[in-house]
């Protein structure tokens, strides 16, 4: 397995989100990678790599040109509101919901935080958009490895994460989405029918979002049901798709307290789904927030069954690109990452 590390990661690092009225301490963390490479140099699954430069032309087909003129920019213009902001970080707390105009862009810099995403939860900080688009790089890198048949399968060693980020949308600790970026590249690279398999606690709105009306990525995601757990408003099991990708979306939403027996079935659902539609490789958006100690999620998979997570994924028998998304029990997130990769094989 080839891994590509985004070694500039730590330029992301958020102070803070808002939760239940409060400032507290952000989740998604640096120390979550650091503690996912020092599992890596302990159990070598893979040869670890970095990426080269991005390509701006991909991007540009994952996600829209106002919305990542807007990130490139957000940080300069937040610190030219007040040199004081530079000590702070920006999040967003005013959002155009139905009936307001999406069309126009505000010259008003926290209306645009707003217009280009979905909660107070994601922090956007001086490095957000270095580390994010290296990112970026890193998972179109895995899937050129894996589309070239340099490589079987690859692992984007990366945060921010990114299956909540959506055209022209950040939120869910999210920026840019590097599974959507990898099934591009995928497609891009020769195979026809890419599917994503989305393992993350939390529903891959983004990625469904982005494929929704195409035929040649189908969408899969096992996730805590949307009427309870975030990102609240995506995720039903009646999201089927629409037009030319009509039938190639499946939710697989599971009640809080599900454990594994009943997580891997909807797994095995879920593979049915890929094999039926004729998938030639396979993104995984790889989330460990399904854990039992995960502090905001409630599924209480168990380290060891990360081993059988691999291996039922690898049953599939395809090309397979794994883009690294959520967990959030920083001490387990290496042990349980890697645990899916071992028994995942190469
Ligand atoms: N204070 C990913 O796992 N809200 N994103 C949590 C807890 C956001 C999760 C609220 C959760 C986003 C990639
Ligand atoms: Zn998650």
């Amino acid at each position: 397995m080839l891994i590509v590390h985004n070694t500039l990661h730590r330029q992301h690092a958020g102070r803070h989100e808002m939760f239940r009225g409060r400032l507290v301490p952000c989740h998604e963390s640096p120390d979550r990678l650091d503690h996912l490479l020092a599992e890596l140099h302990k159990r070598p699954v893979g040869t670890i790599t970095e990426p080269g430069p991005l390509d701006e032309a991909l991007l540009a087909r994952i996600h829209s040109p106002r919305y990542l003129q807007f990130l490139a920019g957000a940080w300069d213009e937040w610190v030219a509101l007040d040199p004081a902001n530079a000590e702070l970080d920006a999040l967003p707390s005013v959002w155009p919901v139905r009936g307001f105009r999406a069309d126009v862009l505000p010259a008003n810099f926290a209306a645009r935080m707003g217009l280009f995403s979905f909660d107070a939860g994601t922090p956007l900080t001086a490095g957000s958009w270095t580390a994010a688009r290296q990112g970026a790089a890193c998972a179109v890198a895995a899937a050129q490895a894996v589309a070239s048949g340099s490589t079987r399968s690859a692992f984007a060693l990366t945060r921010p994460p990114g299956h909540h980020a959506g055209t022209d949308f950040f939120g869910g600790y999210c920026f840019l989405n590097n599974a959507a970026l990898a099934a591009q590249t995928l497609r891009d690279g020769g195979f026809e029918r890419v599917a994503v398999l989305d393992v993350d606690y939390h529903h891959g709105n983004g990625t469904q979002s982005i494929f929704y009306a195409r035929g040649d990525v189908l969408t899969v995601s096992l996730h805590g049901d949307p009427s309870t757990e975030y990102p609240f408003y995506l995720g039903y099991a009646d999201e089927r798709g629409e037009g030319e990708g009509a039938g190639c979306n499946l939710n697989l939403p599971l009640p809080r307290g599900t454990g594994f027996a009943d997580w891997r079935a909807a797994l095995g659902r879920g593979l049915d789904e890929v094999k039926r539609f004729g998938a030639q490789a396979l993104v995984v958006p790889l989330g460990v927030d399904t854990f039992e100690g995960d502090p905001i999620s409630a599924f209480t998979l168990r380290s060891a069954d990360y081993f059988d997570i691999g291996r039922d994924l690898a049953s599939a028998g395809l090309p397979t690109v794994f883009t690294f998304e959520g967990g959030y029990a920083v001490a387990e997130v290496g042990i349980n990452a890697v645990n899916v990769l071992e028994g995942f094989g190469s």
